[in-house]
């Protein structure tokens, strides 16, 4: 079969992100011989010509579409791609009468609204690579197709449990069809996932409703082997996915010592719990490569660490921190201003908790995004923030009663005042000006690392 992959990703904030969910796709489509094309939106200078360029000169007879992100999470400046998705799907539909197929981790969190809303044949929910190639299989074969908990049709009732589908084992991603090193050029950075799930509850994530509450690693010899294939294409820094990077930490070490023992000559980053976080397993993540940490702390404040029900205490963010800044590794932490119960004096103890640390850097984002299926839906419900009925395909966001409307300015106000702190939503030190310049000069990794680095604090007063 034919079978043309389209990732309408098109956000470069904060760097233009490589589409693996596809390339994870495409592996099991190609070994069983079907033809792939894919086309990747994130460059393109006119989507409607591309677009249509290879609909009319590869005449597919599948269409998988790669919905990545509903909206950049980002309050204030939130924006929501769902128009540019649609616009996707026009062209397809004015151009080609194939099915299309939709799936990836923005139509997973919402997956009944997003069939309503988008005009589409077929709605793949959770992890594609099995339940993909079961419906390229029935498609082929002429078999009737029937709705699954993963599988939502056209003109067919929903299945009554939707959910996820899990692969198992996760087999390798297949980058050949994919530009690795456009990433590597614009992003600053290749990507590779070494495991799925989270077994933990943070009241607003999403990720262990996406991937599952347990964990599936994958086999390390695999990983390395993953690894040393993107060393030999030229990526020299590369970004783990996983979840939490150093959970459980057997495995984190076991990888670690493997890719020391390869001598790999790669420099790498990842989203770290502070709980699991130990002078050891440091030692052996530098020794690795691993050049930066981003810790997704969300506040320093007792009171809100545990209103968002975190898995750790504010004495494991101040100890992981500790070991870092003691083995000299660059760290971030990731704060969520604005969650249930948040008020002047918690927004206090975070500020006052990182000008102890002092940390690489803080990445402060403000309000919680609610997504369906989440302890924050709820809780928005009850408060009546949203309705039962809400459209939660577009971005709302649970902000603090107790802040009085004053969430922004509290913290434009404190986070000017230091020299680290990174608010995207109010682009205090970070626009996508900023980032394509400093990515001009070749620099790989995340760029919070170089803030500290800058003379002053750049803000774009907002509403210019
Ligand atoms: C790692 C990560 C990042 C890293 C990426 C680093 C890098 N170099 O890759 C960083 C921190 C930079 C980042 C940034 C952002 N991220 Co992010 N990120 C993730 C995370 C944790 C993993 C993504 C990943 O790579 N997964 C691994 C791949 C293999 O899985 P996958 O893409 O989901 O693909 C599978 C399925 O979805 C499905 N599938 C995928 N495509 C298709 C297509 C078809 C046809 C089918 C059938 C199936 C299918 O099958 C695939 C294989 O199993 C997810 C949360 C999560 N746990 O999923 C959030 C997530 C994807 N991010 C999200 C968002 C919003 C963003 C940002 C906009 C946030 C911001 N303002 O910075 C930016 C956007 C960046 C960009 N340019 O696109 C949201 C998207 C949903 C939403 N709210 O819109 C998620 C889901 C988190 C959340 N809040 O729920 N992100
Ligand atoms: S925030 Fe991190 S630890 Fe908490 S549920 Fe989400 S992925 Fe798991």
């Amino acid at each position: 079969m034919k079978i043309l992959l389209i990732s309408v990703n098109r956000e470069r904030m904060p760097f233009p992100v490589f589409p693996l969910g596809l390339a994870y796709l495409a592996r099991p489509l190609r070994e069983e011989g079907h033809q792939i094309e894919v086309v990747d939106l994130c460059f393109s200078q006119e989507v409607s010509v591309d677009l249509n360029n290879t609909l009319h000169r590869f005449q597919p007879d599948l269409i998988g579409i790669s919905l990545r992100n509903l909206d950049n999470l980002t309050y204030p400046t939130s924006v929501s791609y769902l128009e540019e998705v649609e616009e996707v799907i026009k062209i397809c539909r004015q151009s080609t009468s194939s099915p299309l197929v939709i799936g990836g981790s923005g139509y997973s969190l919402a997956p009944k609204e997003l069939f309503r809303h988008l005009d589409i044949d077929f709605g793949i929910v959770g992890e594609g690579e099995e339940v993909f190639l079961q419906l390229v299989r029935g498609l082929e074969r002429g078999d009737p197709i029937s709705p699954s908990p993963s599988l939502l049709l056209k003109e067919k009732p929903f299945p009554h449990l939707i959910k996820g589908a899990q692969a198992f084992p996760i087999q390798g991603p297949d980058r050949a069809l994919f530009a690795t090193r456009r990433y590597l050029e614009d992003g600053g950075m290749g990507n590779i996932q070494t495991k799925r799930g989270c077994p933990f509850f943070c009241i607003y994530c999403t990720y262990p409703l996406l991937e599952g509450k347990k964990i599936r690693t994958r086999k390390t010899e695999e990983v390395t082997e993953e690894i040393r294939q993107l060393v030999e294409e030229g990526v020299d820094y590369i970004y783990f996915v996983d979840d939490i990077f150093n959970y459980p930490p057997s495995y984190a070490e076991g990888l670690c010592r493997e890719m020391v023992r390869k001598k790999f000559d790669v420099k790498w980053s990842a989203f770290v719990n502070p709980s699991f976080l130990t002078e050891d397993l440091l030692n052996w993540m530098k020794e690795a490569g691993c050049m930066g940490i981003e810790f997704g702390t969300d506040s320093g404040s007792p009171r809100m660490i545990a209103n968002y029900k975190k898995s750790f205490t504010p004495e494991d963010i101040i100890r992981s921190s500790h070991i870092c800044s003691k083995l000299n590794v660059n760290y971030c932490h990731y704060l969520l201003f604005g969650g249930p119960g948040e008020n002047e004096e918690t927004i206090e103890e975070s500020f006052r908790l990182m000008d102890q640390l002092d940390p690489t850097a803080v990445i402060a984002m403000l309000g919680i995004r609610i997504y369906p299926g989440t302890e924050m839906e709820r809780i928005s419900i009850s408060q009546g923030v949203i309705h039962q009925d809400t459209h939660l395909i577009y971005p709302y966001f649970y902000i603090s009663p107790a802040l009085g409307g004053r969430l922004s300015e509290m913290i434009q106000e404190k986070a000017l005042a230091r020299k680290r702190w990174i608010v995207p939503g109010l682009e205090i030190n970070i626009t996508q000006n900023l980032i394509e310049q400093i990515r001009r000069f070749r620099i790989r990794g995340p760029l919070w690392e170089l803030v500290g680095r800058m003379k002053r604090p750049r803000v774009r007063p907002l509403g210019t």
